[in-house]
C-alpha cells in the first residue's frame, strides 16, 4: 500500500510488476549483466536514439569479405565503428554522410558511466557507441572486439526491444559458448578477462515490443581512442 500525498491510502498496480524488478547476474568475472538496469529511462533513450538516427541513420554496413550485414548499423560520439570492403576501424566521420557521428546524448552517456561503476569500473567515459538495430532474421556471428585502443577498458551495452539469444563463448573461437537471454532494459558490462571472448546473437525471433515495434536495438559503448 502506498501512503498518497491527501493521507489516502492507495493499491499501487504498478509496484512489483516484472518490469521494474531489477536483478544481477554474474556471467563470469569480469562480466556482468545488469537486469532491467535501463528500464527507467527506456523512453528517453528510444527519444535520444531518434535523435541521432535522423542525423545518422541505419545502414548495413559492408564486411571486408564483401558481405552485406543483416545488421542495420549507426554510431554516435567522437568515433563510429565502420566496416567496408577495406576492412574494420573507427573513424570520426560517417562515411555515408562525410560528417562526424551525432554527438552522443547525456543521457546514453550517463547511464553508461553509471553501469560500470556498478560493475567496478570507475570513470568509464565511452568515446564511442555502435548501435546495431536486428530486425527478425538478422544475427551477429562470433566474434572478438579488439579494435580498441587500450582492451583494459570495458564495454557497456545496453538491449533495446525485443529479446535475443546472446552467445558468450570463450578466448577461443572454437570454446563452447553459453547462451544468455538479453532483453529489454538488460545492461550488460564486459572487462577484464571477458573483454576478449567470442561473442555473437542468434538470427532474432520474430515479436513485437510496444517501444520498438518488430526489432531489437543493442548500443555498445566503448573508448575507442
Ligand atoms: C562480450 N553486439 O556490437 S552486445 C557488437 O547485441 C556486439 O548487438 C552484440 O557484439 C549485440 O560488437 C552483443 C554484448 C557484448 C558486446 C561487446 C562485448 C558482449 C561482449 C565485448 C566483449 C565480450
Ligand atoms: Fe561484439
Amino acid at each position: 500500500m502506498m501512503p498518497h500525498e491527501d493521507g489516502c491510502t492507495s493499491l499501487d498496480l504498478f509496484a512489483d510488476t516484472e518490469e521494474d524488478r531489477k536483478w544481477r547476474e554474474e556471467l563470469c568475472t569480469g562480466a556482468v549483466v545488469l537486469r532491467r538496469f535501463a528500464v527507467p529511462d527506456d523512453s528517453a533513450l528510444l527519444a535520444a536514439l531518434h535523435d541521432v538516427t535522423e542525423q545518422a541513420p541505419f545502414r548495413h554496413m559492408v564486411t571486408p569479405g564483401g558481405f552485406r550485414m543483416s545488421v542495420a548499423m549507426t554510431n554516435c560520439g567522437s568515433y563510429g565503428w565502420v566496416t567496408d570492403c577495406t576492412g574494420y576501424r573507427y573513424d570520426r566521420l560517417d562515411p555515408e554522410s562525410g560528417m562526424s557521428w551525432p554527438i552522443m546524448p547525456v543521457v546514453l552517456l550517463k547511464l553508461a558511466h553509471e553501469a560500470a561503476a556498478q560493475a567496478g569500473f570507475e570513470g568509464f567515459e565511452p568515446d564511442a557507441c555502435l548501435i546495431n538495430r536486428y530486425n527478425p532474421g538478422a544475427r551477429l556471428t562470433l566474434h572478438q572486439d579488439k579494435n580498441e585502443r587500450d582492451l583494459n577498458e570495458p564495454i557497456v551495452s545496453i538491449s533495446l526491444g525485443l529479446p535475443a539469444v546472446f552467445l558468450f563463448g570463450g578466448l577461443r573461437r572454437g570454446d563452447r559458448s553459453l547462451r544468455v537471454l538479453l532483453a529489454h532494459g538488460d545492461v550488460a558490462v564486459w572487462g577484464g578477462p571477458a573483454r576478449l571472448r567470442y561473442h555473437g546473437i542468434l538470427p532474432l525471433k520474430e515479436g513485437y515490443h510496444p517501444l520498438t515495434g518488430g526489432h531489437r536495438i543493442n548500443l555498445t559503448f566503448r573508448k575507442a581512442a
